[in-house]
């Protein structure tokens, strides 16, 4: 068994000590920070998902699990954090939708960005449409990203473009959405700019984005020749 198996092992079982223990091993090996999600913490949390649904797990080892998972990422962060010293790509405000508490996957998606270079301003879980607005206007956001992890709250996210809208700031940010029951049809629908399935393509369509305003402005420089 490789140590990333291993690790996904313990993350379902909920033995955090261990799950510190091999991420730390696995480094030492060489594996890459990036690595681990598609490795070992992702396929953890959906086979937790899977046992949740079949009742073999309830909320206590869900969230112990969860706990083991969080002691992997703890450790992961500052290494895919980007070098402080480069000029941020841009701010992305991310959070979980109002009534939402689940955050890992906000997590990875935020950790990944900020390994990419991105600025992140992350306001947890339960994200109200006034948090979001302050923190936008506040920090001056170029980005928003939100996730959702239940169908009862991902309507939330309709609410939280709609604030944007009312507070004059939509022009302001691009705003992706994800989680688990989002769709790309679901973000067009609700007006997002774009949807990604996971945290490498939260980072995609950062950059995607940021490629677009360029192309954006040299077309509207070359108007205005
Ligand atoms: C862990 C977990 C919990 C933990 C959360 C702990 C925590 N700190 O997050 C706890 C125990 C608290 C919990 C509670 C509940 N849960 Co729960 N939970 C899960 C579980 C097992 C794993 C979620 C997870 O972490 N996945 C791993 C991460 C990495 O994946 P992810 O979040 O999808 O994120 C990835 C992508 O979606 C994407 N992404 C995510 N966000 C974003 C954002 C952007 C912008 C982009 C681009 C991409 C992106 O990138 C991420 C990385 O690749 C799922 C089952 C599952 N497999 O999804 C159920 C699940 C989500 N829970 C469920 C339910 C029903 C609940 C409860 C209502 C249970 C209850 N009766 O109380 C409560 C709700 C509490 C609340 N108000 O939020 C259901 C939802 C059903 C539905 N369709 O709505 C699920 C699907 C389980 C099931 N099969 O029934 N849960």
């Amino acid at each position: 068994m490789s140590t990333l198996d291993e690790l996904k092992e313990v993350i379902i079982n909920g033995n955090a000590p261990a799950a510190k223990r091999l991420t730390e091993a696995a480094l030492n090996q060489g594996t890459r920070p990036g690595d681990f999600f598609a490795g070992a913490i992702i396929p953890a949390m959906d086979e937790v998902g899977r046992r949740m649904r079949e009742c073999e797990f309830f909320i206590p080892e869900v969230l112990i699990a969860a706990r083991a998972a969080r002691a992997s990422t703890e450790i992961l962060k500052p290494l895919l954090a980007g070098d402080s010293s480069v000029r941020p790509a841009g701010t992305v405000v991310c959070g979980t939708i109002k009534g939402d508490l689940h955050d890992i996957g906000k997590n990875i998606v935020a950790m990944m960005l900020e390994g990419a270079g991105f600025r992140i301003v992350d306001l947890g879980v339960d994200v109200g449409p006034e948090k979001l607005v302050d923190a936008v206007r506040r920090e001056g956001a170029d980005f928003v990203a939100l996730s959702a992890l239940l169908t009862t709250t991902m309507v939330n996210m309709k609410g939280a473009i709609e604030a944007l809208i009312a507070a004059g700031l939509r022009q302001q940010v691009k705003v992706m959405v994800g989680g688990a029951p989002v769709t790309e049809s679901w973000a067009q629908s609700i007006g997002a700019d774009g949807y990604g399935k996971d945290a490498p393509a939260a980072v995609e369509l950062a950059r995607r984005f940021i490629a677009e305003a360029a192309r954006g402005m040299s077309a509207a420089r070359r108007g205005a020749a």
